[in-house]
This record gives C-alpha cells, sequence and structure tokens, in this order.
C-alpha cells in the first residue's frame, strides 16, 4: 500500500517525536518506582519531594509520552497509508520545537519546586505561570499534527472521490478531530483562569467552574491516547500475525463511536463534587457506559481477525488457533497481551462510572489501579509494540533482538499485574491514592501491609522490562543488519473494501452531532456557574 519511498517519508521526524516521548518515559518510569518506595516507608523522604516526583511522573506520563508517541507515529501513518507526503516541510518541525520548548519549561518548573500541583493541576492548587506557559506550549504544539493530519485527509477525499480512506488514516484523522475538541475545555480554564491567577492578575476563580472544564478534557482525552493503540490492533497487528481484519467497516464504526461517545462525557470524575445536580452527572455516567461499546466491539473484531491468522496457519477447534499464532512476534504478543489487559482495566472502568459505586472507590487506590491498568498497561504496551515494527522501518535497521522484545512485553503485561492487583484491593480497604504518606487509623492501615511486597515487585519489574525496551530500540539504531523491507503495509480485510456508506468515509455529519451533544451535556453545567449565583465570587475574580 506504501507508495511513498523512505526519502519522503517523515521517518527523522517520527523517530525524533517518538525518542522524546520514549526517553522521559523512561525517567518518568524510575520516578513511579521511588514513589511505590517512598509510599511504603522504605526511602523516606521528604512528602515535598514525593508530590514534586508525581506531578512529574503523571506530566510525562499522561502528556509528554502519549502527545510525542501520537504525533510522530501519526505523521508516520498518514504517509505511508495515503502514499503520499507531507504537503509542508517546515510545519511539522514548528510543532515538534513548540512541544519540546513547552515540556522543558513545564519540567523546569517542577524542578523548581514551584508548582506541585499533580497532574491534574486542580485548583485550589496553585503552579508557577510557567507551568501552566510549559503546559499549553506542549499542547499548542500539537496543532500542526491536527491540521496537517486532516487536510491530508480532506484533499486525498477530493482526488480520490467515492474511495474510503485507508483504515488507518480513518482512525488518525478521528484522533486528531476528537483532539481538537478535547483540548478546548482545559485551554479555556488555563487562558481564563489558572494563568491569570498564577499571574497575580485576578485573586479568585471558581473552582468549581474550573474542574468541570478540565473534566470537558481529562475523559475524552484517554480515548485520544486510546485511538492510535487501535490503529496499530486494526491494521498492524493482523498483518503481522498472517491473517485478515475481520471487518474494516467495524473499525470505522468504532472509531466515530469514540469520537462521537467519548466528547459529551466527563462528569463522571466529579460525580462527588457538589456544584453539580445529581440528574447531569447521572446523564454523563449512561454516557459513559456508551464508551465501553467501541472497545467491546474491538475486543471482538481484534480477536476475529487473529483468529483468522491462527486458522491460516492450521489452527483447527475452537481455541486450537491461538496456539497456532505466531507467540515470537512482537507486534503480534503485545497487541494480545494489550487486549488481554483491557478486559479486567475496562471492567474496572464500568465500577468508576456507576455513579453509586464510584462514591466506594473514588480518591482510593482503585482509580490509579484503573489506569495503571488500561493506560499504563494496555495502551503503553501497544505503543512499545508498534515501535518494535516501526523502529526497522524508520532505521533502516533489524530489530536488534526479538527474543528480547516478546521477553519485555511479557515482563510489562506480568508487572502491570502484579502491581495493580494490589493496588485495586487496597483501594478497596480504603486506602487513598495521591499521598506522601498514610497517617490514619492504625487499624485501617494494618490491613494495607500485606499488598506492599507485590505492589513493589510489581513496579520493580515494569522498571526492567521498560529499560530492557529503551535498550533494544536503542541499540537497533547501530545494528549491522540492514532491514530489508522498510515499506510499510496495513492490514487487508477479509472481504476487500470497495465502497463504505458515506456516513463511514468522513466526520463531518459526526461533528455536528457533536456540537450537539457538547451543548447537551456541558452547556448548562458550565453556564450555570455565570447566572447562579452560589459561591459569592464570579468566574473571572472578585466583584
Ligand atoms: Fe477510565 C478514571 C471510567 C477507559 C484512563 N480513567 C480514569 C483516570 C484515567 C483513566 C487516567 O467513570 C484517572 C483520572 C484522574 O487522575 O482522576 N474509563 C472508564 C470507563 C472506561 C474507561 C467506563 N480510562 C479508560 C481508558 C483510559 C482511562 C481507555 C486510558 C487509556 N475512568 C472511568 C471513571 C473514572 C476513570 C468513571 C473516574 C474515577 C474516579 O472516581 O476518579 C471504558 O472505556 C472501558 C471500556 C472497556 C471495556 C473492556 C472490554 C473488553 C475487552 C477485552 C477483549 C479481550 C479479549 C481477549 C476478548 C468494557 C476489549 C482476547 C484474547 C486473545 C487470546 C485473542
Ligand atoms: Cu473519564
Amino acid at each position: 500500500m506504501s507508495a511513498v519511498a523512505p526519502p519522503d517519508r517523515p521517518d527523522r521526524l517520527s523517530l525524533f517525536h517518538i525518542w522524546v516521548g520514549f526517553g522521559l518515559f523512561g525517567v518518568a518510569s524510575l520516578l513511579g518506582l521511588y514513589q511505590l518506595l517512598e509510599r511504603n516507608g522504605l526511602v523516606p523522604t521528604s512528602a515535598a519531594t514525593y508530590y514534586q516526583s508525581m506531578t512529574l511522573h503523571g506530566v510525562v506520563m499522561a502528556f509528554v509520552l502519549t502527545t510525542f508517541f501520537i504525533v510522530g507515529y501519526g505523521y508516520f501513518v498518514t504517509v505511508t497509508s495515503l502514499g503520499r507526503p507531507i504537503p509542508w516541510r517546515r510545519l511539522p518541525w514548528l510543532g515538534f520545537a513548540t512541544m519540546l520548548a513547552g515540556t522543558l519549561v513545564a519540567a523546569l518548573a517542577i524542578a523548581s519546586g514551584t508548582s506541585t500541583v499533580l497532574y491534574t493541576f486542580y485548583p485550589p492548587m496553585v503552579a508557577h505561570w510557567s507551568f501552566y506557559l510549559g503546559a499549553a506550549l506542549l499542547l499548542v504544539g500539537s496543532l500542526p499534527w491536527t491540521v496537517i493530519t486532516i487536510t491530508m485527509t480532506v484533499r486525498w477525499k477530493r482526488e480520490n472521490p467515492g474511495r474510503p480512506i485507508p483504515l488507518p488514516q480513518f482512525g488518525m484523522t478521528a484522533c486528531a478531530i476528537l483532539w481538537s475538541w478535547t483540548l478546548v475545555g482545559v485551554v479555556i480554564e488555563v487562558v481564563f483562569q489558572l494563568l491569570p491567577l498564577s499571574l497575580g492578575l485576578v485573586q479568585t476563580i471558581d473552582l468549581g467552574l474550573a474542574r468541570v472544564l478540565f473534566a470537558w478534557t481529562l475523559h475524552p482525552i484517554v480515548y485520544f491516547w486510546l485511538i492510535p493503540a487501535y490503529v496499530a490492533l486494526y491494521t498492524i497487528v493482523p498483518r503481522a500475525a498472517g491473517g485478515y481484519l475481520f471487518s474494516d467497516e467495524m473499525g470505522r464504526i468504532v472509531f466515530v463511536m469514540l469520537v462521537v461517545f467519548s466528547l459529551p462525557v466527563g462528569l463522571h470524575h466529579i460525580f462527588v463534587d457538589p456544584q453539580q445536580a445529581a440528574g447531569w452527572k447521572l446523564m454523563h455516567a449512561f454516557g459513559t457506559f456508551l464508551v465501553a461499546l467501541p472497545t467491546l466491539l474491538t475486543g471482538f473484531t481484534v480477536t476475529a481477525s487473529l483468529e483468522t491468522a491462527g486458522r491460516l496457519r492450521g489452527g483447527t477447534g475452537l481455541f486450537g488457533w491461538i496456539r497456532k499464532l505466531p507467540w515470537g512476534e512482537p507486534v503480534v504478543v503485545g497487541g494480545i497481551l494489550a487486549a488481554l489487559l483491557l478486559l479486567p482495566g475496562g471492567f474496572g472502568g464500568l465500577i468508576n462510572a456507576s455513579y453509586a459505586m464510584d462514591a466506594m472507590v473514588h480518591n482510593t487506590m482503585w482509580v490509579p489501579a484503573h489506569f495503571h491498568l488500561i493506560f499504563g498497561g494496555s495502551v503503553v504496551l501497544v505503543y512499545f509494540a508498534t515501535a518494535y515494527e516501526l523502529w526497522p522501518k524508520l532505521t533502516g535497521r533489524r530489530l536488534r533482538s526479538r527474543g528480547m522484545a516478546v521477553a519485555q512485553l511479557w515482563l510489562w503485561f506480568l508487572g502491570t499485574l502484579t502491581l495493580t492487583i494490589p493496588w485495586h484491593v487496597v483501594g478497596l480497604l480504603w486506602m487513598p491514592r495521591r499521598t506522601a504518606y498514610n497517617p490514619y487509623d492504625p487499624q485501617i492501615v494494618a490491613r494495607w501491609h500485606a499488598y506492599t511486597t507485590p505492589m513493589i515487585a510489581g513496579g520493580a519489574l515494569m522498571v526492567v522490562s521498560a529499560v530492557l525496551f529503551l535498550l533494544n530500540l536503542l541499540r537497533t539504531h547501530s545494528n549491522r543488519a540492514a532491514e530489508p523491507d522498510r515499506g510499510m503495509s496495513y492490514a487487508e480485510t477479509v472481504e476487500p473494501v470497495v465502497t463504505v456508506p458515506t456516513l463511514l468515509n468522513g466526520f463531518a455529519v459526526w461533528n455536528w452531532l457533536v456540537l450537539v451533544l457538547m451543548l447537551i451535556a456541558f452547556a448548562y453545567p458550565i453556564g450555570q456557574f455565570f447566572f447562579i449565583d452560589v459561591h459569592k465570587a464570579l468566574a473571572w475574580g472578585p466583584r
């Protein structure tokens, strides 16, 4: 499928982006282990150091790793799946430089000790203004990617009337559109509330409004992280396994659903906040259940695609095909292990989303358990697997060690489970999240002790796995063995895709639908802050 030869491909661009993401991911992984040790009293430092470390860990994992990986991978997918180069040479580098500058500014602010506000930077904690500026630059720097991705899709469609947009690019376009909508909430919060407050231009802001605006972003952002992983599961894994994608249309429906269902949802992050009425929260709870649908469809489609591969390789019977899958192929192993982690991770998500049950787990270790499983475990596992697939194409060198890659993926899988199963349990035993130490009732604390060793072992396994991963990629650059096939190809479908319904070949209608749903979901919950006089303080400052 790929008609673009390496010189016209954004290989260097992708490598630069992804290396920044993975490089800082390495640092943040070590911080994660330190936090585990500190929290369990094994390397007692100060609470201030703990929170500073956790801010850096969260910001890097949630914003830096993801955004750099997605943008770098996104350019590669766009160019190789559409078969044409990026029409602008400098714009993507401008975006890269802006993102990098933002990352450095925010990291310095955190390192200086003035901006220990955790990755969600909820007020009333206030950071130094440079932290918000850095975060804003990081996000704004991703906009050239959004523009390039959407523009290239629009042009391609114009030049190829009636032809289906290749599925990998359809997914990336969904991701770019989702991202544009997602950013609006946090940008308004930063520009109109947090920056003026941190610069001393206003004395007060409305915390309730800030939290709702952040919730607007916090929910869909996790699907911004997820969609590129799904692009790999649909379009790379089945091919690498030696099979076919079970259904191209199912993939399109999933990407559309992720955009439409994940945006008008968010209040489930603030179920226990007092500012919203229960009816709105319940509505968002139902909306959240809808978001589970595309993931269920993905589990089904990816499993069915793998089954085609297993059967083509001679597997028979109900489960015989599983044994025949290429268990030595990193991207396949990564895809399967990630799908397995999605199951318990998603299950925990549905508990969180169940309005009443969230009261039991909110602000406990259950929540970090949920997202370390579904994001740190599942999504990042696909990022690793994808990197193993891309590195030979990007560098022209063979992957240094496929055996080590497979071992690394298993280690991450096992490490994630060993870390998050105890976290789920201690969450149910009321251990709070985001605290440096736990000076609570000794009887309650005593119930947590048994889980200390497994969680530290899990964290240590993940760090070893991260190191193996980085080493393998790094050493691939200097591998003497050249990669014979630098062309990128994507999975073909069981039935060749000749036409698809117009609704599944573009986003115009879906964008309008998102607008309507956003108005339904957020117009009143946000608008009320301006016309209900509850807190004796207006959103933009004192009266
Ligand atoms: Fe979540 C909190 C609800 C998915 C990330 N979530 C978080 C936070 C993060 C996060 C970072 O409703 C913390 C924010 C903070 O710091 O405060 N989440 C959900 C729900 C889903 C969900 C309903 N979350 C994600 C994904 C994330 C992510 C994806 C990152 C990538 N989450 C919540 C809620 C909260 C929350 C509440 C707030 C909690 C609180 O109190 O603060 C759903 O999308 C999940 C759907 C998934 C499924 C699983 C389907 C099963 C599959 C398995 C197939 C595998 C097979 C095996 C068949 C229903 C796909 C194949 C095997 C072979 C051998 C082939
Ligand atoms: Cu959410």
